[in-house]
């Protein structure tokens, strides 16, 4: 039979960050609420959830990055919205949050998860943050849950 390894969604022992962009907080407002609600009722203590704010999703992956060095959290989940405007400026932040976000986490390694919107509309973004297609701040939260119980399952890095 194969060993099988699996993260549940239960609160581990430990802190979670959260790192939000400022940036279309109308958006990512609802995110956060998403996220740590869906914290919350999986177990983690209000008390246990930092939140730091940064100017837009261009920023987050610094904080992230330091947040996840730092090794006092189990997770960063980064939240932003990117929406694409007249111009192709979204495009390099999209590509730059996303790019700096996954390095944070393979660098840390610490789950360091996605939940920034990438969208054509601003309809599009509020039916990702409570709307019609759920929330991706409240995704981004079971995430974080499963890869913490998952890493914590599997035999430790040998980096270190
Ligand atoms: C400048 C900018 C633009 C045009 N659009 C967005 C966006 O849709 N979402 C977002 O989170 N941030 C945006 N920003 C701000 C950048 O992320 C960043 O904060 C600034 O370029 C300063 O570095």
């Amino acid at each position: 039979m194969p060993q099988v390894f699996q993260g549940e969604w239960s609160a581990p022992q430990g802190r979670f960050a959260i790192v939000v962009a400022r940036f279309n907080d109308f958006v990512t407002k609802r995110l956060l609420e998403g996220a740590v609600d869906t914290l919350q009722r999986h177990g983690v203590a209000s008390e246990a959830i930092d939140v730091a704010w940064v100017p837009g999703s261009f920023e987050i992956p610094l904080v992230a990055k330091r947040l996840a060095d730092a090794g006092n959290h189990v997770a960063v989940l980064c939240l932003g919205a990117v929406i694409r405007g007249e111009t192709s400026h979204h495009d390099y932040i999209n590509h730059q949050a996303a790019a700096g976000i996954m390095q944070a986490g393979q660098s840390s390694g610490v789950p360091v998860l996605f939940g920034v919107l990438t969208c054509d509309t601003l309809e599009q973004a509020i039916n990702r943050a409570g709307g019609k297609s759920g929330n991706k701040g409240a995704e981004a939260a079971l995430a974080a849950l499963e890869m913490v119980n998952l890493l914590g399952k599997l035999p430790p890095d040998s980096q270190g």
